[in-house]
């Protein structure tokens, strides 16, 4: 029991007042010791105070069962102190080791803050950075695309440059060419101008040398085939008797195309008793007049029906003058008007087979008279053409005398 003295102090105040409004921790200890208090008042001798204490004294013994404090009360108070005092100290460490934790806690706590904060700072700033990169990326995602959709201009322009260049190249080529072609073609017309003219030339010079010569022409066929007609075309004058039947052989000269041209007329072949006896020697007469003999023998026939009797004058002829007549003879026709436009050569197709022959064993050699048209002189240059290219290939030789004597001498 806690006995407060100067109990005086508390003059008008209540003991319970006091109690009241003691201090916790005296509060404490009263509650300790189970409210047990009393009070005296040691200036005042009150007889009371001591009874009232003496109760409550006597209520402990009561409440104690009439038991004081012993010596092992003391001792199990002095465990229980030392007991209360090492629970004390251990929950002060734990206390301590709590507070410890609880500032390590904090601290952690505080740690993982800031590193939280770091962490968002540093998350933030990688964002940012994130963010700069992916704009950057874009950007240059954006630039590689203008990149590329150039580069893909560039190379349709360079397509389109290369095909331009390849079409050009081509187009040279074919131009090239073409100019190659048409040089080659221009040195080659050229040539054969130069070989032409080469020839021509040649050819001038050689019938030069010939027409430098008399040339000696006699006609030849049957009666009425038109001979004295084509001497006079081919002299250009009215020598021979034509529409007349020629009886003798007339010789007439003239200058055609600067040429000395002598022609000479015989009688026509016919069937007649006469014709064997004297025409035929009449006609031989032809190659003693033109001495030392022709040039050409003008086989006449007329343009229209090739008959036995014309096929048989072209016999007996080759017969009368031997084989060797016939490398001087060309086949004339006359009365080329009747072929009108048709040309000679389509004509030539159409005839008998033996008329064919004749002209085969001529060479070839042909020409068309058309005696109603005198004023035709293209076709005289062009007989006299033939004629020359005849005496010409025949080295200028004639038919002679001694080549019928020896036909006859057979
Ligand atoms: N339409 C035409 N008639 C011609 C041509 N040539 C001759 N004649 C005619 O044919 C006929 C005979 O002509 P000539 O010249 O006398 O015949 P030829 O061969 O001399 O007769 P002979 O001397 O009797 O052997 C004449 O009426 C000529 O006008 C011709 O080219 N065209
Ligand atoms: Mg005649």
């Amino acid at each position: 029991m806690i006995l407060f003295t100067k109990g005086d102090d508390l003059e008008d105040t209540t003991f319970e007042d006091y109690q009241r409004g003691a201090a916790a921790d005296l509060k404490t200890l009263i509650s300790k010791c189970g409210g047990r208090c009393h009070v005296f008042n040691n200036i005042v001798r009150n007889g009371l105070q001591v009874t009232k204490l003496l109760q409550k004294i006597q209520e402990i013994l009561q409440q104690n069962g009439g038991g004081c404090y012993t010596n092992s009360t003391y001792q199990l108070l002095e465990q229980y102190k030392k007991r209360e005092a090492e629970l004390q100290r251990k929950a002060k460490a734990a206390r301590r080791g709590m507070e410890a934790r609880e500032a390590e806690l904090q601290r952690l706590i505080r740690y993982v803050e800031q590193e939280q904060q770091r962490q968002s700072l540093r998350e933030a700033q990688l964002h940012e950075q994130l963010m700069e990169q992916s704009h950057v990326m874009s950007t240059m995602l954006e630039l590689m695309q203008i990149e590329r959709n150039r580069n893909k201009e560039w190379m349709v322009e360079l397509k389109t440059q290369k095909q331009e260049e390849e079409q050009l190249k081509h187009q040279l080529y074919m131009e090239n060419k073409e100019l190659k072609r048409k040089n080659e073609e221009f040195q080659h017309r050229q040539r054969m101008e130069m070989e032409r003219q080469r020839q021509r030339v040649e050819q001038e010079k050689l019938e030069m040398k010939v027409k430098m010569d008399e040339l000696r022409i006699v006609l030849l066929g049957k009666q009425g085939a038109g001979k004295s007609a084509s001497g006079n075309t081919l002299l250009r004058n009215h020598s021979f008797h034509s529409e007349q039947v020629t009886q003798t052989c007339l010789m007439a000269m003239s200058t055609v195309d600067k040429q000395s041209v002598q022609v000479i007329d015989t009688p026509g072949w016919c069937d007649s008793s006469r014709f064997e006896n004297d025409i035929k020697q009449e006609i031989i007469k032809c190659i003693s007049m033109s001495s030392p003999g022709p040039h050409a023998f003008l086989l006449v026939l007329p343009i229209g029906r090739f008959t036995n009797k014309e096929r048989n004058t072209v016999i007996h002829i080759l017969k009368e003058f031997g084989e060797e007549v016939i490398k001087y003879m060309i086949v004339l026709f006359t009365k080329g008007d009747e072929l009108e436009d048709k040309p000679i050569e389509d004509y030539l197709k159409e005839v008998h087979s033996d008329l064919k022959k004749i002209i085969q064993i001529c060479g070839g050699r042909y020409h068309v008279f058309n005696n109603r048209g005198k004023n035709n002189q293209h076709q005289v240059s062009s007989l006299l053409k033939k004629i020359n290219e005849m005496v010409r290939m025949n080295k200028e030789k004639c038919y002679t005398t001694a080549m019928y004597q020896k036909v006859k001498n057979q």
